[in-house]
C-alpha cells in the first residue's frame, strides 16, 4: 500500500456539525449535577466516573421519556397498529452513545461533561454491555428495535430480563472459560420498574371440562403454581429523536416470596424455596447458540415469557378496542424463531377459554395476527419437547396442540389421502422416537407468514424443513434478507468514515444510505483512495493498541488485518481458516524472504460451555498464536491474535479496521450472516462462500468485489450423499496434508502431542463440514486476495466500492419489507402529515 499523507482528520464525529448552543450547554450541565446529587447522592469533587456516567445516562433518560409518552399518546390516539417483537434475546451492547447520537445530543453531552471535567469517551466504557443474546439470531432484535422507532412503527420488543446474560469469555493458557456476567450488578439506569404491570403465569396442575349453563362445554385450567410475572421498560430511541418504543423485559418473581410462617421456624432456606423456584426463570440467558436446549427450564422460560407478553397486549387492545375480534387488525405479533411459538396455543387459549370466542373465529384471529421467523435450518437447533414435558407443565396447552393438529391432519389427509409419510411428516407432534411436539411445524401453521432471513435461506426452507408444509400451505413461505442498523454501524463505530461519507455524499446520507452510492464516482480517485486509506489506518492503529494491551501482541497497522469475528461452531469453518494459516506459515518458513504480504490473522468468538469441539477450536488458535507470534525467522509477517470476550462492544472496535473478512461457513448452513454485512460496510472486502447473505452482498457490491469460493451448497450435499472419507482430497492438496500433519501430531502443542487428534481424524474421515474439501479452493482464494493487496489502488477501489453498495442492507430497508409484507402497518413518511413531533 502506498504511503499515507499526514492531512489532518475531521474531528470528532458532529452530526451536521451543529454549533453548541450556550444556552442548552448549561441546560444539560445542570441537568447531570442534578441527577449527580440527587439521584446518585454524590458531590462532584467525590463521584467516580460510574457515578458520572448514571448521572449523565439519567439526564439523557429524562429527555428520552419526554419523547417516549408523546410518541405513546400519538399511536394511541390514533388507534394505530402496533407491532409485538416477542424475542428470547436482545443483544443490545451499549446504550449511551446510540441513544445520544439519535437523540441528537451527542455534541451537547460531550460538551458539557466536558465542561465539567470528564470525558465522554471514558463514561461510555463504564456502561456494561447488555448481552441478552448469543449472536446473531439476538442482535438481529436489537438492530430491529432501533430501526422500527426509527420508522415510527409503534412497537413492543418483549422478552426476559436475565439477571446474568451472556457468560464472560476468559481465556486461559489457551482454553475458554466461562464466568457469570453480573450486567445488573451497579444497576441499570436506562430501564423503568413497572411494579403495577405484573401478570400471573400459571404451570402445571390439571384440566377439567365444565358446561358452562348454556350447553357449551368449557376447559378450565387448574394449575399448580404460580409464577409473578414483573415489567421492566427501557426506551429504545430512533434515529433523529422522532419517535421512541419500549422494549419490555419480563422478571419472574414468586406471588408469596418469603413464607413467614416457615421462616418463624428457622428453616430459612424452604421459606423462601418458591421464591428461588420462580427466580430461576429470569437467572440466566441459555448460552447455546444454533442448538436447542431441551431443557425443562428453557420451556418455562419460554411458557413465562410468552404468557405475561400475551396477557398485556390483550389488555392493551380491550382498554382501546373493548373487545378482541379485531385483534389482528391492531396488533401484529412477531416471533423470533420458534422460541416464543407457544404463542399460538397461548393466544388460542386466552380467546377460547378465557373470552368464550368459538374456537374457529379464534384461530381466525390468531393466525391473521402471528408471524414466525426461522433463523436456521440445523437439525440440532430445531426445538422439540417431549410430550410427556408438555402434559406436566401445560396441559391444557398440549390439548389446545392436539387440537390445532387434528384439524390440520385433515387438511393434509383431504389433499393426500392415504399419503401415511406424507401425515407423518406434517404432523406437529413426531412419534418417530419417543412422542415429541416439533415447534417449528406448530409456529408455521399457526403463522400467516413464514419468514426466512436471506434469499437463499427462503428457498432452501421450501426444499427442506419445511418442504411438505409449503405444499399444504402454499405462499405463506416468504424471504425478508436481514439487515443491519447503520447508526451503530457504521456512525458509531466508525465516526472517522462517517465524517468522510457525509463530506462526499452530503449530510442527506445518513438519512438515506441508498446515497452511498455517490461514493462509485470517487472510487478510482486517488486523493479520495487515500482519504479513505487513511481511514482505515487510523481505525486499524486504535485496534493494534486493543490487541497490544489484551494480548502483548505486536500488530504491525499496515498488514493486512483479517477479522473472523461470530460464535464458534463447526459450520463457520474457523477451523477451515486457522489451517489455513498454518499452511501459509509453513510457506513463508519455506521461503522467508519471498514478497509475502504481512498479515495479522484476528480471531473472536465464544464457544457454547458445552461444545467441546468448538473449545478445541479455541485452543488450537491460541496454541497456533502461541508458536507463529514468537517465531523470529517469520519477520513477523504472520500474526495471530484471538481476542478474549467478544460482544456488541468489541466487535465495534474491531469491525472498522477489518481489511477482510472471513464468511466461509459451509454453503448453506449459515441462514444469513450479519457481521458479514458490517464488515462490508465499513470497507472490507469479503472472502466467502455462496452462502447465506454473501450472496446478496456478491450480488450488491459486483463479483469483482468480493472474493467467491468453495463448493456450493448442492455440491456439498452431492458430496455428503457420496461417503464423507476426505483422502481423495488430503492425497491431493500437499498443502492440506502437511497442515494437517503437523496439528495432528503435536507440532503447536509439544506439551500434549494428541491435544489434536480429533481434529485430526474428523478432517480426515468424517470432513462433515467440508473443511477439507474446500480448502484448496480457500488457499488459493486467499492467494488471490494477497495479490490484489499488493495492488494497492485496486484494493482500495474494491473497497470503497463495498462500502458504496451496501445501502440495501440497512434495517431500516428489512423493517420496511416486513412492515408492508406481513405487519400491514404504515411507516414514516406514510403517515398523516400531521404525524411526527416536531423537534428541530
Ligand atoms: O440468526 C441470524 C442469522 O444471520 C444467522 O445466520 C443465524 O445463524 C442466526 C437457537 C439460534 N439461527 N439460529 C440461531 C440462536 C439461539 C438459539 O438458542 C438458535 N441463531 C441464528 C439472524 O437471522
Amino acid at each position: 500500500m502506498d504511503g499515507l499523507s499526514d492531512q489532518p482528520m475531521p474531528a470528532k464525529f458532529q452530526p451536521e456539525n451543529v454549533p453548541v448552543d450556550e444556552l442548552a450547554l448549561a441546560e444539560i450541565k445542570s441537568a447531570i449535577l442534578v441527577k449527580l446529587t440527587l439521584a446518585i447522592g454524590k458531590e462532584a469533587s467525590f463521584a467516580t466516573k460510574h457515578d458520572w456516567y448514571k448521572a449523565a445516562a439519567l439526564a439523557l433518560r429524562d429527555r428520552m421519556v419526554h419523547r417516549w409518552l408523546m410518541s405513546d399518546k400519538e399511536s394511541y390516539d390514533a388507534g394505530r397498529k402496533r407491532v409485538y417483537y416477542l424475542s428470547l434475546e436482545f443483544l443490545i451492547g451499549r446504550l449511551f452513545t446510540d441513544a445520544l447520537n439519535n437523540m441528537g445530543l451527542l455534541p451537547l453531552f460531550d460538551a458539557a461533561l466536558g465542561d465539567l471535567g470528564v470525558g465522554l469517551d471514558e463514561l461510555r466504557k463504564c456502561e456494561p454491555d447488555a448481552a441478552l443474546g448469543n449472536g446473531g439470531l439476538g442482535r438481529l432484535a436489537a438492530c430491529f428495535m432501533e430501526s422500527m422507532a426509527t420508522l415510527a412503527i409503534p412497537a413492543f420488543g418483549y422478552g426476559i430480563r436475565y439477571n446474568f446474560g451472556l457468560f464472560k469469555q476468559v481465556i486461559s493458557h489457551g482454553v475458554q472459560q466461562e464466568y457469570p456476567d453480573e450486567w445488573l450488578g451497579f444497576g441499570n439506569p436506562w430501564e423503568l420498574a413497572r411494579r403495577e404491570v405484573t401478570y400471573n403465569v400459571y404451570f402445571g396442575g390439571s384440566t377439567e371440562t365444565v358446561d358452562d349453563g348454556k350447553g357449551r362445554m368449557h376447559v378450565v385450567w387448574h394449575p399448580g403454581e404460580t409464577v409473578e410475572a414483573v415489567a421492566y421498560d427501557t426506551p429504545i430511541v430512533g434515529w433523529r429523536g422522532q419517535h421512541v418504543n419500549a422494549l419490555r423485559l419480563w422478571s419472574a418473581r414468586a406471588p408469596d416470596p418469603l413464607k413467614l410462617d416457615v421462616f418463624n421456624t428457622g428453616d430459612y432456606v424452604s421459606a423462601s424455596a418458591e421464591q428461588a423456584r420462580a427466580e430461576a426463570i429470569c437467572k440466566f440467558l441459555y448460552p447455546n447458540d444454533e442448538s436447542a436446549a431441551g431443557r425443562e427450564l428453557r420451556l418455562r422460560q419460554e411458557y413465562f415469557f410468552v404468557s405475561a407478553s400475551l396477557q398485556d397486549l390483550v389488555k392493551r387492545h380491550l382498554e382501546s378496542d373493548g373487545n378482541l375480534r379485531g385483534l389482528a387488525n391492531k396488533a401484529s405479533v412477531q416471533m423470533n424463531d420458534t422460541h416464543p411459538s407457544l404463542a399460538i396455543a397461548e393466544l388460542m387459549r386466552i380467546l377460547v377459554d378465557v373470552h368464550n370466542m368459538r374456537w374457529d373465529a379464534a384461530w381466525q384471529i390468531t393466525t391473521a395476527t402471528l408471524s414466525y421467523t426461522n433463523h436456521t435450518l440445523l437439525p440440532e437447533a430445531l426445538e422439540t419437547w417431549p410430550v410427556e414435558l408438555f402434559e406436566r407443565l401445560l396441559p391444557r396447552h398440549i390439548e389446545i396442540i392436539y387440537r390445532i393438529n387434528e384439524a390440520h391432519l385433515d387438511r393434509a389427509d383431504a389433499t393426500r389421502p392415504g399419503d401415511n409419510g406424507y401425515r407423518a411428516s406434517v404432523s406437529i407432534i413426531d412419534e418417530t422416537s419417543g412422542r415429541r411436539v416439533r415447534m417449528g411445524n406448530l409456529a408455521f401453521i399457526g403463522s400467516h407468514r413464514i419468514n426466512g432471513v436471506s434469499a437463499m435461506h427462503s428457498e432452501l426452507m421450501k426444499e427442506t424443513v419445511f418442504h411438505d408444509l409449503n405444499l399444504l400451505y402454499p405462499g405463506r413461505i416468504t424471504n425478508k434478507t436481514n439487515g443491519i442498523t447503520f447508526r451503530r454501524w457504521l456512525m458509531l463505530a466508525n465516526p472517522k468514515l462517517t465524517d468522510l461519507l457525509r463530506a462526499t455524499c452530503g449530510e442527506a446520507v445518513l438519512d438515506d444510505p441508498t446515497r452511498l452510492v455517490k461514493l462509485e464516482a470517487f472510487a478510482g480517485d486517488a486523493a479520495f483512495q487515500q482519504a479513505f486509506r487513511k481511514v482505515k489506518h487510523q481505525n486499524k492503529i486504535a485496534l493494534a493498541r486493543v490487541i497490544g494491551e489484551k494480548l502483548g501482541v505486536q500488530a504491525d497497522p499496515s498488514a493486512l488485518f483479517d477479522v473472523q469475528i461470530k460464535r464458534i461452531h463447526e459450520y463457520k469453518r474457523q477451523l477451515l481458516n486457522i489451517i489455513e494459516t498454518v499452511a501459509l506459515y509453513q510457506a513463508i518458513k519455506d521461503n522467508p524472504n519471498a514478497d509475502w504480504v504481512p498479515r495479522v490473522k484476528i480471531f473472536a468468538g465464544k464457544a457454547a460451555a458445552s461444545y467441546r469441539y468448538a473449545k478445541l477450536i479455541i485452543r488450537l488458535i491460541n496454541d497456533v498464536a502461541t508458536l507463529v507470534n514468537n517465531d523470529d525467522s517469520i519477520q513477523g509477517k504472520l500474526k495471530v491474535a484471538f481476542l478474549p470476550d467478544y460482544n456488541v462492544s468489541l466487535a465495534e472496535v474491531i469491525i472498522p479496521a477489518a481489511d477482510l473478512s472471513e464468511q466461509i461457513s459451509t454453503a448453506g448452513m449459515e441462514a444469513s450472516g450479519t457481521g458479514n454485512m458490517k464488515l462490508s460496510l465499513n470497507g472490507a472486502l469479503t472472502i466467502g462462500t455462496l452462502d447465506g447473505a454473501n450472496i446478496e452482498i456478491r450480488d450488491n457490491v459486483g463479483p469483482e468485489n468480493i472474493a467467491i469460493f468453495g463448493m456450493t451448497a448442492d455440491e456439498v450435499v452431492a458430496r455428503r450423499n457420496r461417503g464423507l472419507d476426505a483422502s481423495d482430497v488430503i492425497t491431493k492438496s500437499p498443502n492440506l496434508g502437511r497442515a494437517i500433519y503437523a496439528i495432528e501430531s503435536g507440532f503447536f502443542s509439544p506439551d500434549e502431542p494428541g491435544r489434536f487428534a480429533a481434529i485430526g481424524h474428523a478432517l480426515r474421515h468424517l470432513d462433515h463440514y467440508m473443511v477439507s474439501a474446500d480448502f484448496d479452493s480457500y488457499y488459493d482464494a486467499q492467494r488471490g486476495v494477497d495479490t490484489r493487496w499488493k495492488a494497492g489502488s485496486a484494493w482500495s477501489r474494491a473497497a470503497i466500492l463495498n462500502t458504496a453498495r451496501m445501502g440495501w442492507f440497512s434495517s431500516d430497508r428489512t423493517i420496511r419489507e416486513y412492515a408492508e409484507d406481513i405487519w400491514h402497518v404504515p411507516v414514516a413518511g406514510q403517515l398523516p402529515p400531521t404525524f411526527g413531533l416536531q423537534v428541530r
